[in-house]
């Protein structure tokens, strides 16, 4: 699933400025055609055209920010949690609500005005019926204005979700922040994503993909994770999102470099084991480790991996 092309939308006042535009310059046509038409009979036509113009165009744009935007209540779990945990899911439907509410009803007022207009006996008549619907309907438009805001700010929020194949045997990356996973994944697959010595610089799911043949698996590089599945921050989140519903197996990455200490990773791994995927270990920076006399131990409780060759493989087997 991409959230890449849902088309960006803009507040309130853009759309009642388009909509008028393009109501004068349709009438405007219609003038010089009805040039010779008595006063009221031309009025009625004229005005008629600009409120069937003006909500044509409301309803046409207002249509598109709705059909455009990923039904929430048909999006994969993984999508709709990812949702859950970095917007308001009720706002969001509220604000998608709320412009289907405007397009309604400026349609509404438009058709009971144009019926007024019909039964008109003076063009004074017929321009106060005008001065009331663009009165009513803009004023709604712009009670909607703060709802066209919320839908722009979770479209470039979703704009962030990794686009994940679903079908394909999917890897996840996981363990703590600064561990080396991210790297890992650079390792395995030549994708290039940012890297850095501080923890937390991963904060949005980087998906990557190794070849070989036939065969082709995904790998989703996760933020880091620390010990604490009950207050875990929205990147966090995503991690443990992306572990429970869409890793096939999961690869965790220990460091005994210890940034963190061996024995927090070591009660993130039997947290994340609970899951009851399979988990392969991977133990990075072993080339800072030589000499380092926990590196056996480790090796032999494990049966840690740490050959990115060796890990390729296996993944590939
Ligand atoms: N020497 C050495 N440094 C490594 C190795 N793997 C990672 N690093 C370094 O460790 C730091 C963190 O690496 P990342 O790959 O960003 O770690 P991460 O686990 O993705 O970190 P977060 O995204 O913050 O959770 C960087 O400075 C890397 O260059 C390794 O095998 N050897
Ligand atoms: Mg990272």
């Amino acid at each position: 699933m991409s959230f890449q092309d849902i088309k960006p939308v803009e507040n309130a006042d853009f759309y009642i400025d388009l909509a008028v535009k393009k109501a004068k310059k349709k009438a405007s046509a219609l003038k010089e055609k009805h040039r010779r038409n008595p006063g009221l009979e031309r009025e009625i036509i004229i005005t008629t055209c600009k409120l069937e113009c003006f909500t044509s165009l409301i309803n046409q744009k207002f249509n598109e920010i709705i059909s455009g935007f990923p039904s929430l209540d048909s999006m994969p779990e993984f999508y709709l949690e990812l949702f859950k945990t970095v917007l308001g899911y009720g706002e969001v439907k509220k604000s998608l609500g709320s412009v289907q509410w405007a397009s309604r009803q400026v349609t509404r007022l438009k058709n009971r005005i144009i019926a007024d207009i019909k039964k008109a006996v003076s063009v004074k008549q017929v321009q106060t019926l005008k001065k009331e619907f663009f009165g009513r309907s803009t004023s709604v438009i712009k009670q909607i204005d703060k709802h066209l805001r919320k839908i722009e700010e979770a479209r470039k929020v979703m704009r962030s979700f990794p686009t994940v194949k679903t079908g394909l045997k999917t890897f996840c990356i996981a363990g703590f922040p600064n561990v080396g996973k991210t790297t890992l994944m650079f390792k395995l697959s030549g994708s290039k994503p940012e890297i850095n010595s501080y923890p937390f610089t991963t904060k949005n799911i980087n998906v990557a993909y190794i070849k070989r043949g036939y065969t082709k698996i995904q790998l989703l590089d996760t933020p880091g994770t620390l010990n604490r599945f009950e207050k875990m921050n929205a990147i966090e989140k995503q991690a443990y999102l992306a572990m429970k519903l869409l890793a096939e197996k999961i690869i965790f990455v220990f460091d005994l470099t210890e940034t963190y200490p061996l024995k927090e990773q070591e009660k993130l791994y039997k947290k994340i084991k609970r899951f009851g995927k399979e988990i392969i270990i991977y133990l990075s920076k072993e080339d800072l480790l030589k000499g380092n006399k926990k590196l056996g131990d480790f090796k032999k409780k494990y049966g840690a991996i740490s050959s990115v060759e060796k890990l390729r493989e296996k993944l590939l087997a």
